[in-house]
C-alpha cells in the first residue's frame, strides 16, 4: 500500500528502485552491477510521471534531452541511503563505494573529494591481486633495478633513503578505468563512476635519480614495474600486474618512488613501503608494493600491457564491436575531468534557495585545466567558474562559483572542464574501447530545491 504522503523520487529510488523504475519508465530499467537500474529511457509520459514522483516541478524540463536518464537515479545515492551501492566497511576508511571484494576495489563518492589533499581514509582502492604481507622488519624491504643499466642496483629501504634526496609533490593518482560505468554498451571491469581518483601529498625519491645511479644504457626504452602482491590464483610465480612507462616519462622530475603519503609512511593498502607515483598517467603505472624496476629495450610486456588492457583505439571502433590488435595503443595521459564536490547527488536544498555555491576539483592528466563551466538547465547555458592554478604540476585544481536557480524543483548541476589544449568533457563517454578506459563525460549531480 502506498501512503498518501508525497514521496520524493530520490527517496522512492532508495526504498524501492524497481517500483520507481516502473513508475517513471513504465517498465523495468536494465540493472547495473549493483542491481540499481541505470539505463532507461525517459519518454514524454515518463517525464510527467517523474515530475509527479519528484513531488515538484522540473523547471527546465523543456530542455531535457529525450532519452536522458535522470542523475537522481544514477549509481551514487544520497548519503546515508538505505538501498543502493554497497559501502566499504574498513578501519581507517570512509564510506567508500565497494565495487569488488576480491580483489578489493572501492571508489570515493564524488562529494568526499572536497579536500585539497585527499586524506588516506577517502582515497580510492584499486587492487588487481591480493594485499601482500609486510615483513616483520620493513627496513629489509628490497628494491632491485636491473635490465638495460650499467650498474644493477639492489637497495634496502634504508639504503634508498640514505642515498637519495626526498621530494614532496601534491599529485593525483587516477585509475585508467575511472568513468568506465558511463560507456554504452557496457564494458568489462569494475564499473567505476568518477571516484577512482585522489590527490595526495607524495614524498619520495625521484625515479630518475635512481635510474641515473644505475646508469641507463643507450638501449633503455621502457620501464617494467613489479610489486609484491600475490596473484589471485595463488601462483607465487605469476605477477599480478606489471606495467611500465617510456624512459622519458620515468625521467620526469615528478615521477617518484614514494615512501610517504600525506606525510606518513604509505599505508599497506596503498602500496607500503614503496610505490611508484607516475602522475597524470593511468594509476596502473603507479606500481604499489614495489620490488623491482626492470629497464627494458622495448615496450614492456608484463601483465596489463597487451590486448585490451589499459589500451585504447588509434582509430575509433564500432562500440561493442571488434578491432584488430594493431589498432590499439597504450593509454598515456588521462583525459580532463571536473567534479562538483560540495554537494552530494540527491541533496535536498532548503525552500527559498535561489543561488547555489558550487566548488570542486578539476584535472587533466599531464595537462592543466583552463576552464570549468556549470549548467543547471541541461546544458542550454553554462556559467564560467573561477579555476585556481595547481599547487604544483600534477595537482588537481580547485574551482568555484555560484549558479542561480529560478524556482523550487528538480535540477541537475552539470559540471564540465576544458583542458589547456581546449579539449572539453563530452556529454557521453566517447572513444569506446573494449575495456572502457578514458571515459570522461561531464558530471551530473541531482538536487531538489524544496517547495
Ligand atoms: N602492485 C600493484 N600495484 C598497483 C595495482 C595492483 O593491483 N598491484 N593497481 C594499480 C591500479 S590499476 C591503480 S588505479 C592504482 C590504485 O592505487 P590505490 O589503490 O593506492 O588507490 O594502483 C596501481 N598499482
Ligand atoms: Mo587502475
Amino acid at each position: 500500500m502506498s501512503s498518501k504522503r508525497e514521496r520524493g523520487l530520490i527517496e522512492l529510488y532508495n526504498d524501492d528502485p524497481e517500483r520507481a523504475d516502473a513508475l517513471v519508465f513504465g517498465r523495468r530499467a536494465d540493472k547495473g552491477a549493483d542491481g540499481v537500474g541505470r539505463r532507461g529511457f525517459l519518454k514524454g509520459a515518463g517525464l510527467a510521471t517523474m515530475g509527479a514522483a519528484v513531488g515538484a516541478s522540473i523547471p527546465f524540463a523543456q530542455n531535457m534531452p529525450s532519452g536522458l536518464f535522470p542523475a537522481a537515479m544514477a549509481q551514487t545515492p544520497a548519503a546515508g541511503a538505505a538501498a543502493g551501492p554497497k559501502v566499504l566497511k574498513m578501519d581507517g576508511k570512509a564510506d567508500l563505494i565497494l565495487l569488488q571484494e576480491k580483489p578489493l576495489n572501492a571508489e570515493t563518492p564524488d562529494h568526499l573529494l572536497d579536500d585539497a589533499v585527499t586524506p588516506v581514509e577517502k582515497f580510492f582502492i584499486r587492487n588487481n591481486g591480493l594485499v601482500p604481507e609486510m615483513p616483520a622488519d620493513i627496513n629489509t624491504w628490497k628494491l632491485t633495478v636491473d635490465g638495460e643499466v650499467d650498474k644493477p642496483l639492489s637497495l634496502t629501504l634504508g639504503e634508498l633513503l640514505n642515498r637519495f634526496t626526498l621530494k614532496t609533490y601534491r599529485m593525483q593518482v587516477e585509475c585508467g578505468g575511472n568513468g568506465r560505468s558511463f560507456f554504452a554498451p557496457e564494458t568489462r571491469g569494475n564499473q567505476w563512476g568518477n571516484g577512482a581518483i585522489g590527490c595526495a601529498e607524495w614524498t619520495g625519491v625521484p625515479l630518475r635519480d635512481v635510474l641515473q645511479a644505475a646508469g641507463l644504457k643507450s638501449s633503455a626504452v621502457y620501464t617494467g614495474h613489479y610489486g609484491a602482491d600475490p596473484h589471485l590464483s595463488g601462483d607465487p610465480n605469476r605477477p599480478t600486474i606489471s606495467r611500465g612507462v617510456p624512459i622519458a616519462k620515468a625521467m620526469e622530475e615528478h615521477t617518484l618512488i614514494a615512501v610517504r603519503m600525506n606525510g606518513k609512511p604509505i599505508p599497506v593498502m596503498h602500496g607500503a613501503p614503496l610505490r611508484v607515483v607516475c602522475p597524470g598517467w593511468p594509476g596502473s603505472t603507479s606500481q604499489k608494493w614495489l620490488t623491482r624496476i626492470w629497464i627494458r629495450d622495448k615496450e614492456h610486456d608484463g601483465p596489463g600491457m597487451g590486448g585490451a588492457s589499459y589500451r585504447v583505439t588509434k582509430v575509433p571502433m564500432v562500440p561493442g564491436g571488434k578491432t584488430p590488435d594493431s589498432n590499439m595503443k597504450v593509454l598515456e595521459s588521462m583525459p580532463v575531468r571536473a567534479l562538483l564536490t560540495n554537494i552530494a547527488n540527491g541533496t535536498e536544498l532548503p525552500a527559498g534557495t535561489r543561488e547555489i555555491a558550487v566548488r570542486g576539483h578539476a584535472w587533466a592528466g599531464e595537462k592543466t585545466v583552463r576552464a570549468v563551466h556549470v549548467s543547471v538547465d541541461y546544458g542550454v547555458s553554462w556559467n564560467k567558474m573561477t579555476v585556481q592554478n595547481p599547487h604544483n604540476k600534477y595537482a588537481w585544481q580547485r574551482w568555484q562559483g555560484k549558479v542561480a536557480v529560478p524556482s523550487e524543483g528538480y535540477y541537475e548541476i552539470w559540471t564540465r572542464a576544458t583542458d589547456s589544449d581546449g579539449k572539453m568533457q563530452p556529454h557521453v563517454a566517447g572513444n569506446w574501447n573494449p575495456q572502457g578506459y578514458g571515459g570522461n563525460p561531464f558530471q551530473r549531480v541531482a538536487v531538489l530545491v524544496k517547495a
